[in-house]
């Protein structure tokens, strides 16, 4: 009797997860997994760099990164320079890997987070936001 008053209990608990996100998707935009420096932890940005930055948009249970079209992305402010499909984690999935100039991005000092929009091929909006440091530039 324990026992199925646990599975009753699960999966209510189950079906609250899936209205919640049933009821997010219909909000809007799908918030999906960025990784800004792939494989990299913490993610430095030096403001000064003439270099290009890559953000990867990571394919999950839920969201398939090759759905998103990438000429409609812009990370901050930038819009991507070019991107690949690449398994960028190693976990067997593709991702989607876009690079970006630095000083098109208008990341300031102090900003310690930085947030990629977009659309997929279907026309429904992304967003995902990942952590940045500012590297010092004395
Ligand atoms: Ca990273
Ligand atoms: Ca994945
Ligand atoms: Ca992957």
């Amino acid at each position: 009797m324990k026992t199925n008053k646990l599975i009753i209990f699960a999966i209510a608990l189950l079906l609250m997860t899936m209205a919640a996100g049933i009821a997010l998707a219909n909000g809007g935009d799908i918030d999906i997994d960025i990784d800004i420096k792939p494989g990299s932890e913490p993610n430095s940005i030096n403001l000064k760099s003439n270099g290009v930055i890559s953000v990867a948009i990571l394919t999950t249970d839920d969201f398939d990164a090759s759905t998103v079209d990438p000429t409609t992305v812009i990370f901050a402010s930038a819009s991507p320079l070019r991107w690949t499909i690449e398994d960028v984690d190693g976990d067997g999935d593709q991702d989607l890997v876009l690079k970006f100039k630095v000083k098109e991005t208008g990341i300031a000092l102090g900003e310690a987070d930085t947030t990629l929009t977009g659309e997929t091929y279907d026309g429904i909006p992304i967003e995902g936001t990942d952590s940045i440091r500012i590297v010092p530039t004395d």
